[in-house]
């Protein structure tokens, strides 16, 4: 065996060297650059080390103890572990880790639930929904019947008044509560008296916020609502990935809406990862974490706001922040976020409540705290970079003063190194 192996090239830099130096490179972009794209964040080497691991070579149609191919020992322990852990981080009744993504996810609960055509509830997407709360252009508004609250457009805020009042006009089945791009607590116990009230089931898709969730520094939607689902990326510190809870009543329709309806072999290698980022999430540290990434975005928050710029509902309570371009010009948001980036400042382009521009050509800029609190920052470095971004968004195309930033970010970033 050893003889055979001899001479065989066996690592990426030698086999393949073109794939592996633009991985090189995105690991040099990665390092060198301030993630604060919110839905992003840096995981563990030993999540990043389960997600490589030999399980990627595996089938495992089915669950565990009931699959369809033999060899399934070690799979159905690394998923039955995920489980276990899910189950204990979250308190959930029911967990299925297999869904591939967020959206799968949410797509599964549909599949599970809903008839096609059926109406539900959700977020707007300009106002900071997700496109499976009902998008047109989504499985969720082609094969449903969305109906959608909106924010105040005063506060800015989500107004269960007239989440109320749709519910009862309109009676879904299924209210969704939860968001891309809201930067404040949402209240899931106010949405699950008016899901019990019209008789609608409730998915609370915690998506970006399940890290906070589980440290306890976001209310929780358990263990009233019927769903809830998550990515296992954003602030949990996971692989890229998601998960479906739910009561233990909807177990035996959730799992048969995840696999045969919607995906095939599981990918346990992901699943393994999760496992590993559910055992980094239990341990007491994760709570410091969560507390930090949220103390960080308020530095950040009122650091941006002291220089003039305007944030949608004027602050956060969570880890994100949406800057309102609006009062500097229309659909600024994608060039901003371009100059920003010439800065070493990496977020993402967004609409803003009530946004007259279109979602191609956004009014804002969205991003967030989780990558830096990972990296250790803290709010001394949250006001450092707010004032940075505060320079930069005052005189976008100032290429000497990008390069002055990036020259700073650069030095904080070798300050803070990415545990690779
Ligand atoms: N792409 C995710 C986000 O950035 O929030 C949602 O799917």
């Amino acid at each position: 065996m050893q003889k055979q192996r001899e001479g065989i090239k066996t690592r990426l830099t030698e086999t393949d060297p073109e794939v592996a130096n633009i991985i090189k490179a995105e690991e040099e972009r990665q390092q060198t650059t301030l993630t604060m794209i919110p839905s992003e964040n840096h995981v563990s080497p030993a999540v990043r080390e389960a997600s490589a691991s030999i399980l990627i070579n595996k089938y495992s149609e089915g669950y565990p103890t009931k699959r369809y191919y033999q060899g399934q020992a070690h799979a159905d322990e690394i998923e039955t572990l995920a489980i276990d852990r899910a189950k204990q981080l979250f308190g959930a009744e029911h967990v299925n880790v297999q869904p591939n993504s967020g959206s799968p996810a949410n797509q599964a609960v549909f599949l599970a639930v809903l008839e096609k055509g059926d109406t539900f509830m959700g977020l707007n997407l300009t106002h900071g929904g997700h496109l499976t709360h009902g998008s047109p252009v989504n499985f969720s508004g082609r094969y449903f019947t969305p109906v959608h609250y909106a924010v105040d457009e005063k506060t800015e805020r989500i107004d269960l008044d007239q989440v109320r009042e749709l519910a009862r006009r309109h009676k879904p089945k299924l209210i969704i509560s939860g968001f891309t791009a809201y930067p404040r607590t949402f209240d899931f116990a106010g949405f699950q008296s008016i899901a019990d009230e019209v008789g609608a089931l409730h998915l609370a898709d915690i998506s970006h916020i399940a890290g906070l969730v589980v440290a306890g520094v976001h209310a929780s939607p358990f263990p009233a609502a019927q769903f809830v689902t998550t990515t296992t990326h954003k602030t949990l510190r996971g692989p890229r990935g998601a998960i479906i809870m739910s009561h233990e009543k909807y177990a035996k329709a959730i799992n048969k809406a995840v696999f045969p309806g919607l995906q095939g072999g599981p990918h346990e290698h992901t699943i393994a990862a999760k496992a590993v980022a559910f055992g980094e999430a239990l341990q007491p540290s994760f709570k410091e974490y969560a507390a930090q990434i949220v103390a960080n975005a308020k530095a950040l928050a009122e650091t941006l706001m002291a220089e003039g710029i305007k944030l949608v509902t004027d602050g956060t309570d969570t880890h994100l922040l949406l800057i309102d371009l609006r009062p500097l010009g229309i659909g600024l948001g994608r060039p901003m976020a371009a100059s920003l980036e010439q800065g070493g400042i990496v977020t993402n382009c967004n609409t803003v409540p009530f946004d007259p521009s279109s979602p191609f050509k956004p009014s804002g800029v969205r991003l967030g705290t989780p990558t830096l609190t990972t990296r250790g920052m803290k709010e001394t470095e949250m006001r450092s970079i707010g004032t940075w971004i505060a320079e930069i968004i005052h005189d976008p195309n100032n290429e000497g003063l990008q390069q002055k930033i990036r020259g700073q970010v650069l030095e904080l970033c070798k300050q803070f190194p990415l545990d690779i």
